[in-house]
């Protein structure tokens, strides 16, 4: 059986890869079948894959053409499992506003995260992508929110997370707010140049973190 979920999970990875949008949703019911944890397909068969993709980008194997077909692939596999990883759980925790920052347009990640923490008890309250940092000191004040998960992918875009972390500092807001941040090009020398409060490696670590934050 454990052999079977594998074999599922490497399934999904490769039929990403190789772009193959038309059999995403049949590989990942064929994984759910073998009884594989809708959280092990997206992380270890979607996520990977979206790793090696990027590498392949990189390494100029893949086009800008195909990074657009990957994400639709993505989406279409997480349209199967995102039912089944909600649940059914009542929002009693947070509110956690999430976000990817301005000039970022990169939501696979951010999605899961929101996902994932909503179907750990949190009331989400998803700001979507490429998010001016007003727009973020807005919400907190409208909200009374004090938690913060902001995605950012993008090294050209690092800069605007010291743009919100200095907007949320200047409105007084710094000592009321925690603030996790995550993406491909998240590292903890970031996380130290601008005092942010933590880091999370994928939607479990973000769902930790926020389990943290909420208890203390
Ligand atoms: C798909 C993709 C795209 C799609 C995005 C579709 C969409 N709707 O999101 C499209 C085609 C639009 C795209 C565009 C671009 N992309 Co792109 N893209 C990717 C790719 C292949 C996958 C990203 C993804 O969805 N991963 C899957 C999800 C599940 O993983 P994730 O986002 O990392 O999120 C997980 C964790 O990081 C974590 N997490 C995420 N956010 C948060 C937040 C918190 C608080 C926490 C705790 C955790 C957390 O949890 C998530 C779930 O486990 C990456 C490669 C990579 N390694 O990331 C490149 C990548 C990010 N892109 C890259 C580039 C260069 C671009 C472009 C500039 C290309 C171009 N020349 O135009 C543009 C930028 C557009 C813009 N302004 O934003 C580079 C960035 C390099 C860099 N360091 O700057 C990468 C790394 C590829 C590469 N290796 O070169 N891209």
């Amino acid at each position: 059986m454990e052999v079977e979920r594998v074999d599922a999970i490497e399934k999904v990875r490769h039929t990403l890869i190789e772009l193959d949008i038309e059999n995403i949703q049949q590989t990942v019911r064929e994984a759910l079948d073998a009884g594989t944890p809708p959280l092990d397909i997206a992380l270890k068969g979607l996520g990977e894959g979206m790793k090696e993709i990027g590498e392949l980008f990189q390494a100029e194997e893949y086009y800008l053409a195909d990074l657009v077909l990957a994400g639709e692939t993505m989406k279409e596999g997480m349209a199967v499992l995102e039912p089944l990883i909600s649940g059914e759980a009542t929002s009693r925790k947070g509110p956690v506003i999430i976000f990817t920052v301005k000039g970022d347009i990169h939501d696979i990640g951010k999605n899961l995260v929101g996902t994932m923490l909503s179907a750990a008890g949190f009331k989400v309250i998803d700001l979507g992508v490429d998010v001016p940092e007003s727009k973020v000191v807005d919400t907190v004040k409208q909200s009374g929110a004090s938690l913060i998960a902001m995605s950012v992918l993008i090294t050209p875009m690092i800069g605007s997370v010291g743009e919100v972390v200095d907007s949320i500092r200047e409105a007084g807001l710094r000592d009321k707010v925690k603030i996790a941040i995550g993406g491909a090009c998240t590292t903890q020398e970031l996380v130290d140049r601008f005092g942010l409060d933590a880091l999370g490696r994928d939607a479990v670590d973000a769902v930790r973190i926020f389990e943290e934050w909420n208890d203390s």
